[in-house]
C-alpha cells in the first residue's frame, strides 16, 4: 500500500482523541477517523468496537484480564449501550433474543487468518454456558459442548504461517435450548478441506497398527486392478502414481476418521427434541500465501460466500427493505461481491464446473487445458486475471507466472498455481485401497471404508472434492440465511503475531475490504429496530392511556396513538407500510425499561385488588 495514503497521514496526525465505542457516532466519519479511533481504543486495549450491534474485535496477541467471572456478571442481561463494547455483550444480547423473542440466532465470525476467529467462537461459547442456568443435567451438557472444542482442535488445527493455531476446518456449531434457556445440545456441521498429513511411517509399522496384512497394502500401493469386459488385469503403478496413492490413502484416513469424530460427538451432544438454536460459525480465515493451491482456493471461496451474507443481510436487504415499506432513502454504494462468487460457482460454466468437466473428461487430462479454458471464458471478466488475458488486455504486470489465474477476492487479489487442481478435486482413492482397508483387522478403520467391501462395489463416480464442498457451503448458507444473524468481524493488526502492535495500512486494508465505511454509513442512516405492526403493538400496548387494555382499531393507527402519546421525537421513528422503525436502539432500551415498570405496577395493583375480594 502507497505509504503516502491520505488515510493514514491524517489518523496519524490526530491526536489522542475521544475514542468513540461506536463507530456510529463518530462524527467526521472518515476512512482516517475510523482507523484513528480503532487504533486509539486498540491502545487503551480496548480491543473491542461496535457498528451499531456488530462488534469489531482487534486482535490483541496477549492475554486481557477481561473474560474473568466478573465480567461474565458485569455483562449478564446488561443494556448493550450502558456498558464498554465486549464479546460478552453481543453473545448476551443474542442468547436473550433467543430466550425472551423466541428467535433463532447465529453467530457469524469472519476476518482473515489469525485475526481472532476461533478464540472469538470460544469466548461466545464459553459466556453463554455461563449464563444459563446450573444444575446437574445442564452443566453435563454444558461441559460436553465445550469439551469437544479442544478434541475437534487437536485434530483439525494445524501451524501455517500465518496462525500457529490455524483452523483447517470449518465449524458450524448448532447450539439448542429449551423454553426456559437451558441448553439440551448441540449438533456440529464441519465444512473440511485440505487437512494434510506429514502422518511416514514404514510400511510394516502402519500394518502391525491397523492389523492388516503387509503385501495386501503393499500391492494396493503399488499397482492397480483395471476391469475390462470379464478378465481383471493388474497394473503396476508409476512412482508418482505410487506417491499420488499414498498421499490420497492417507488424506482420506484422516479425513474419513475427522469425520467419525465429529459424528461422535454429535451422538452424545444431540438433544432429542429443540426448540430454539444458537448457531456459532468458525471458519478458517481468508488466506493469501505466496504459493497459494486448490486449499486456498476453497477457503477463500468460503470466506466469499460469508461476506455475500453480510452484504445481502445488512447493506443490500436492509436498504431494499426500506424502499419496500416506503421509509424515504438515500441509497448507500457499496461493493456487492455476488459476481465473484458468480466467477466461482456458477453451475454451468463457474471455475468449479470448469475444472469438474475438466475431471471427468476421458482421457489424458491436465491443468494446461484447464487454465486455457477458463482464459477463454473469463477474458474480458473483471475479477479474473492470468498471463493470457494480461496480454489480451494489454496489461504489463509480468509478475503473474504461467499456469496460474489470479482472482480479485473482495479481500485481495490472489494468485492461483493450476499444479495439483484436478489430482486435488478428483481425491480418487483407487478400489484396490478401498478394499485394502476393509480387508484390515482393526474395526473402527475398517468401518471408515464401507465402500472397500467387494459385495458392495458402485461403478458411480464420487463427487468431486470441489462440488461436495459447494453443497456443504450452500447447506451452511441456508441455515444461516434462516436465522437472526450477529456479526464479529475480527481484524488482524500484525503480520508478525506481536503483542499490542497495530499496522495502520493492514487494518486499513481490512477496513476497506470488510466494507466497515459502508456498514456504518447504512446504520447511521437507517434504523437500528424494524417490527411489525400487531407484536409491536400487543407487547407495549399496555404503555398508552388510548391502547390499554383493549386497542379496536388497526394495528398501524395503535401504534401511532400509542407513540405519540409516549412523545418520542419524531425523527426516532418511521411508520412503514407493515412495520414500524425505531432509529435508535436507546428509544427501544427505553420502551423496554418502561414496559418492566408498568408490568411491575400491574402487578401491583392486582395484588390490591386480590386483597380487596379476600
Ligand atoms: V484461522 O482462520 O483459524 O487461521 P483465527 O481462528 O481467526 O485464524 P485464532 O482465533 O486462532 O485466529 O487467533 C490466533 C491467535 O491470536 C490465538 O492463538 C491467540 O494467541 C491470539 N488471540 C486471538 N484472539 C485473542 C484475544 N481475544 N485475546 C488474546 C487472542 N489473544
Ligand atoms: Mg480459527
Amino acid at each position: 500500500m502507497a505509504k503516502n495514503c491520505p488515510a493514514m497521514e491524517a489518523a496519524a496526525t490526530l491526536l489522542d482523541a475521544e475514542a468513540v465505542g461506536d463507530l456510529v457516532l463518530l462524527d467526521p466519519l472518515t476512512e482516517e477517523s475510523l482507523l484513528r479511533t480503532l487504533q486509539e481504543r486498540f491502545r487503551r486495549s480496548d480491543i473491542y468496537t461496535y457498528i451499531g450491534d456488530v462488534v469489531i474485535s482487534v486482535n490483541p496477541y496477549r492475554p486481557l484480564p477481561i473474560y474473568t467471572p466478573e465480567k461474565v456478571q458485569e455483562y449478564h442481561n446488561c443494556n448493550f449501550f450502558a456498558v464498554k463494547p465486549h464479546i460478552y455483550a453481543i453473545a448476551d444480547d443474542a442468547y436473550r433474543s433467543l430466550r425472551d423473542r423466541d428467535r433463532d440466532q447465529c453467530i457469524l465470525i469472519t476476518g482473515e487468518s489469525g485475526a481472532g476467529k476461533t478464540e472469538a467462537s470460544k469466548l461466545v461459547m464459553s459466556y453463554v454456558a455461563a449464563v444459563c442456568s446450573k444444575g446437574e443435567e445442564v452443566d453435563k451438557v454444558k461441559e460436553q459442548l465445550l469439551q469437544s472444542n479442544p478434541v475437534l482442535e487437536a485434530f483439525g488445527n494445524a501451524k501455517t504461517i500465518r496462525n500457529d493455531n490455524s483452523s483447517r476446518f470449518g465449524k458450524y456449531m448448532d447450539v439448542e435450548f429449551d423454553f426456559k434457556g437451558e441448553p439440551l445440545g448441540g449438533v456440529i456441521s464441519n465444512c473440511e478441506y485440505g487437512l494434510t498429513p506429514q502422518p511416514r511411517t514404514e510400511l510394516h509399522e502402519i500394518c502391525e497398527l491397523i492389523k492388516l496384512d503387509p503385501g495386501t497394502l503393499e500391492q494396493a500401493l503399488c499397482s492397480r486392478t483395471v476391469k475390462a469386459r470379464d478378465e481383471t488385469v493388474l497394473t503396476a503403478l508409476s512412482v508418482s502414481q505410487g506417491y499420488y496413492c499414498r498421499d490420497a490413502l492417507a488424506k482420506n484416513i484422516y479425513s474419513r476418521l475427522f469425520d467419525w469424530l465429529v459424528n461422535r460427538i454429535n451422538t452424545s451432544i444431540q438433544p432429542g427434541k429443540q426448540r430454539k438454536v444458537m448457531g456459532v460459525l468458525d471458519i478458517y480465515g481468508f488466506e493469501i500465501f505466496q504459493d497459494n493451491g486448490f486449499e486456498q482456493f476453497i477457503i477463500n471461496y468460503c470466506n466469499e460466500k460469508l461476506q455475500q451474507i453480510f452484504i445481502l443481510m445488512t447493506l443490500k436487504e436492509e436498504q431494499e427493505e426500506y424502499i419496500r415499506e416506503g421509509i424515504q432513502w438515500t441509497p448507500v454504494e457499496f461493493f456487492d461481491n455476488g459476481i465473484i462468487c458468480e466467477l466461482i460457482e456458477n453451475s454451468k460454466c463457474g471455475i468449479l464446473a470448469m475444472l469438474d468437466e475438466e475431471c471427468l473428461r476421458p482421457g489424458v487430462v491436465n491443468e494446461d487445458t484447464f487454465v486455457t479454458k477458463l482464459n477463454q471464458l473469463f477474458a474480458t471478466h473483471k475479477h479474473y486475471e492470468s498471463k493470457e488475458t494480461q496480454n489480451a488486455k494489454h496489461v504489463t504486470d509480468l509478475s503473474l507466472p504461467q499456469r496460474c489465474f489470479r482472482i480479485h477476492h473482495y479481500a485481495g487479489k490472489v494468485t492461483y498455481n493450476v499444479t495439483g487442481f484436478i489430482e486435488k478435486n478428483n481425491d480418487l482413492l483407487f478400489r484396490d485401497l478401498s478394499q485394502a482397508m476393509w480387508a484390515a483387522r482393526h474395526t473402527l478403520l475398517r468401518s471408515l471404508f464401507p465402500e472397500g467391501d467387494p459385495q458392495k462395489v458402485s461403478l458411480k463416480l464420487p463427487p468431486t472434492a470441489g462440488s461436495q464442498f459447494k453443497t456443504s457451503v450452500a447447506t451452511l448458507m441456508k441455515n444461516l440465511y434462516s436465522k437472526n444473524p450477529n456479526y464479529i468481524r475480527c481484524i488482524k493488526p500484525n503480520d508478525t503475531k506481536t503483542a499490542m502492535l497495530f499496522t495502520p495500512e493492514l487494518v486499513l486494508a481490512q477496513i476497506r475490504y470488510l466494507g466497515l465505511m459502508e456498514n456504518v454509513r447504512v446504520r447511521r442512516a437507517g434504523y437500528a429496530f424494524r417490527q411489525l405492526y400487531s407484536p409491536f403493538l400487543q407487547r407495549y400496548k399496555m404503555l398508552g392511556t388510548k391502547t390499554w387494555p383493549r386497542w379496536a382499531g388497526g394495528d398501524r393507527e395503535g401504534t401511532e396513538v400509542l407513540l405519540s402519546e409516549l412523545k418520542f421525537p419524531p425523527e426516532e421513528l418511521a411508520y412503514g407500510y407493515t412495520k414500524i422503525f425505531i432509529r435508535s436502539p436507546r428509544t427501544l432500551f427505553d420502551l423496554e425499561k418502561r414496559r418492566q415498570e408498568r408490568i411491575g405496577e400491574l402487578a401491583t395493583l392486582i395484588q390490591k385488588m386480590f386483597r380487596g375480594w379476600r
